[in-house]
């Protein structure tokens, strides 16, 4: 048994107020999706099973390129931030990882697996960094990394990751991700093919100490930090860098990382098919990658993101198993409340994509009837699945309403106390 942070007694308290409302709820829920021909408890069953890693730099307030409002009772270093995790986890169980980035979570690995161990949390895919330069490193970053026209730089870079690959074999990660910011402001600043052909040697090299059983992960981002071009910029650049790599080697998609209205989810179905889908990092976004609360600006995208996700799941896609993050970062909220809410919104998306009547939506499609086709997935989609989130979360010892029983428990008055502001944090919007 884990421990757990906010006492047991409050959550129950919470949760006592609110049991007999959501029985009802629920109850009338599966009358309904009965009349559909659905079982709510088979839907129950999967939504308990999902699962949404928390970033570690996700708990700590973030910023922009303006500024940086530090947040009453911010993590201080690692172990501050896994017990944030910790409460997230506790409250919505819904993430049972933690995505660490290094260098900003570096510690005694060790040390890391038990401080994790205690409330029962794993560790995710790792992150590297070579987008900013830490204290003490020999050589900038601020002309790029993986894809810098100095070789010593690049080695550099390499040797990061691979070090991020140990650490990662120590706390039991089986991914590592790799983003960088390498791209150029100005035209005729970067020649295009070579510099995209050092990242790739680059990256050969740190594909080469990936253990037997780990996932390579790459993230394409359009521009920011580089504003004119981006060594990989896009899908299509990811998805070459993958097939070079070899079987190991996936594309991950930030839901911020694309041009407004880009069809994410058909990018999703094109990687799933060619098998190269290694994950998301879910967050949204109204211009760029604003990284704001997963489901906040256009939830049905977010829904369109997992009907694809759902539709390989259930007809086996071969080699399916794509990893599940949040990637954002909180400047006027509570970031341990946005998490716990933005995992129930990816948790969301997918009970929503599970009522989809594929049956019929096949048959719609093959007979060319577009209205009838995009209203199946709007029955599923107006759907209010709350009972069904609600109840999986107490069925697993979570709290019915997380926010409420979080804020009852005064979680954040109570680190604002014990831990004192620090100057800088390591925020981040990646
Ligand atoms: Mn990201």
């Amino acid at each position: 048994m884990s421990e757990t942070i906010i006492s047991a007694e409050i959550v129950d308290k919470d949760n006592a107020a609110r049991k007999a409302d959501l029985e009802r709820d629920y109850d009338s829920l599966g009358e309904r999706l009965d009349r559909r021909g659905i079982a709510i408890d088979a839907i129950s069953d999967k939504v308990e099973k999902f699962a949404v890693a928390i970033p570690s730099w996700g708990v700590g307030t973030g910023g922009t390129r303006f500024a940086r409002f530090p947040g009453a009772g911010e993590p201080r270093d690692i172990f501050d931030k896994i017990e944030d995790c910790a409460v997230i986890r506790q409250l919505t169980q819904a993430t049972r990882t933690v995505s660490l980035h290094i260098p900003w979570d570096k510690a005694d690995p060790n040390r890391l697996k038990q401080a994790a161990s205690r409330f029962g949390l794993g560790f995710d895919a790792i992150n590297s960094n070579t987008f900013s330069d830490a204290r003490d490193q020999k050589l900038s970053y601020k002309f790029g990394s993986l894809s810098h026209a100095d070789a010593a730089t690049r080695r550099q870079a390499v040797e990061h990751n691979l070090e991020c690959i140990e650490i990662g074999k120590t706390l039991g990660s089986k991914a590592l991700t790799v983003w960088i910011g390498d791209g150029s402001n100005f035209p005729g600043q970067v020649n295009f093919a070579k510099a995209f052909e050092r990242y790739l040697d680059a990256m050969k090299e740190i594909y080469a100490g990936l253990p037997d059983d780990w996932k390579l992960f790459t993230e394409h981002k359009m521009y920011e930090p580089a504003f004119y071009s981006t060594v990989v910029q896009d899908w299509g650049t990811n998805y070459m860098i993958a097939t070079e790599l070899g079987d190991k080697a996936f594309c991950l998609v930030d839901l911020g990382h694309h041009a407004p209205n880009v069809n994410i989810e058909m990018i999703v179905s094109r990687l799933i098919q060619f098998k190269k889908l290694g994950g998301f990092h879910f967050n949204d976004s109204k211009y760029g990658d604003d990284d704001l609360d997963a489901g906040s600006i256009d939830p049905y995208r977010l829904f369109l993101v997992f009907n694809e996700l759902v539709d390989a799941e259930l007809s086996g896609a071969e080699g399916f198993d794509p990893a599940h993050m949040l990637d954002q970062s909180h400047n006027v909220t509570d970031p341990i409340e946005s998490l716990m809410l933005s995992a129930v919104e990816v948790q969301r998306a997918y009970a929503q994509a599970l009522l989809v009547d594929r049956k019929a939506l096949e048959a719609y499609q093959d007979a060319n009837d577009a209205l009838m086709a995009t209203q199946t997935l709007k029955a599923a989609y107006r759907t209010d699945v709350e009972p069904i989130l609600a109840m999986a979360r107490l069925n697993t010892g979570g709290a019915i309403d997380p926010v409420a029983a979080y804020r009852a428990a005064g979680y954040r008055a109570k680190v604002a106390a014990e831990r004192p502001p620090v100057a800088g944090g390591s925020g981040g919007i990646v």
